[in-house]
């Protein structure tokens, strides 16, 4: 795979090795906390956090083989497929979204790559959205450049799209698309001018060294993504990766840490598995340089934490909801 032909890093953009970024993660606990909080106070208000919903327009069904995910057809989940939601079931899930308090509304769509009459669909969603004056984010799998610029034209502000794992890796979790096909994806966001968001998943059986890769990775995309959701994979029943070993809360953590230190401008989103960690596991996230998450009691088909349980914890810890 000839990755590193994919990017070019800007001069003002300093990729520490993956054996530096190992040395990272093997620092005490309390040194590498202490290092990422730093650089995040340098950067960020340390107590705001940005506070993205999402919704999934479109479940189930989906052709790709991804190892973690409970919508791959190709996996035996209690996932109930649905087609694309009406614009007014978007449009009143993205209110409700907004008196909560979330700033950025995400709509996923369990699509190998949207066809062009989904995409006109997904698009007056967004249209839809934008009016209530909540930002905007889609996933919906591989993009072409004129679909990427056709959503940037409806006034899309972010694109997810993960690179999800170590390039080593990858080829374990998914087999129907490389990690390649997710690198044209993302270049072509980018050329269309919309903000990136591209994280990846801890917690499937990968190595610290394959966690280092991943950030690596992350890190050399030039510009670096504006927003980088840290993912600890949700173990669904029927999925390959259902009963592999837990990842360590503190190695979880330390992966925050890293990310913040590697990519000092990026809002670096504490998202899928909050219902893994306790309080106090995700305050130290929260110190760690994390400060954004998923707000709203489901991902896109697993649950996560409820609104009145994340007001609560934000109290506790004098944090604020802040926009991007
Ligand atoms: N189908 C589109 C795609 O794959 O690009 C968009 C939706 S897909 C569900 C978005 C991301 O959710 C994946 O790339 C993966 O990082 C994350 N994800 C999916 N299932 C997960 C799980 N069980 N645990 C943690 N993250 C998960
Ligand atoms: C991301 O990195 N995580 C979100 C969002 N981008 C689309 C999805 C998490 C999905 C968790 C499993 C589920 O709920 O189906
Ligand atoms: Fe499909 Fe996306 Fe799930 Fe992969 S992660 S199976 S592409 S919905």
């Amino acid at each position: 795979m000839p990755l590193s032909s994919t990017k070019s890093v800007t001069s003002e953009q300093t990729i520490l090795s993956r054996v530096e970024i190992e040395a990272l993660f093997g620092l005490p606990f309390n040194d590498l906390l202490y290092k990422a909080h730093s650089v995040h106070r340098q950067h960020f208000d340390a107590n705001g956090i940005q506070l993205s919903t999402l919704l999934s327009v479109k479940t189930g069904g989906c052709p790709e083989d991804c190892g973690y995910c409970p919508q791959s057809i190709r996996h035996p989940t209690q996932v109930a497929n649905s087609s694309l939601l009406s614009l007014e079931e978007v449009r009143l899930a993205a209110q409700r979204a907004k008196e909560a308090g979330a700033s950025r509304f995400c709509m996923g769509a369990a699509w190998r790559s949207p066809k062009e009459k989904d995409l006109d669909q997904v698009i007056d969603m967004i249209i839809e959205v934008q009016k209530l004056g909540l930002e905007t984010c889609a996933t919906l799998g591989m993009l072409k450049p004129h679909q990427a610029e056709k959503l940037k034209n409806a006034g899309l502000d972010y694109y997810n799209h993960n690179i999800d794992s170590a390039p080593e890796f990858y080829e374990e979790i998914i087999k129907t698309r490389d990690y390649q096909d997710r690198i044209d994806t993302l270049q072509a966001v980018r050329k269309a001018g919309m903000h990136v968001c591209c994280g990846g998943i801890v917690g499937m059986g990968e190595t610290r060294a394959m966690r280092a890769g991943l950030l690596h990775e992350l890190a050399s995309l030039s510009p670096q993504p504006e927003s980088v959701p840290i993912n600890l994979l949700v173990q669904v029943e029927g999925t390959p990766l259902h009963g592999t070993e837990k990842l360590d809360p503190f190695e979880f953590i330390r992966t925050i840490a890293v990310a913040r230190i590697l990519m000092p401008k990026s809002r670096v989103r504490l998202s899928a598995g909050r219902e893994q960690l306790t309080d106090a596991h995700q305050a130290l996230c929260f110190f760690a340089g994390a400060n954004s998450i998923f707000y709203g009691e489901k991902l896109l088909t697993t649950g996560n934490p409820d609104v009145s349980k994340d007001q609560d914890l934000f109290l506790r810890l004098g944090l604020h909801a802040e926009h991007a």
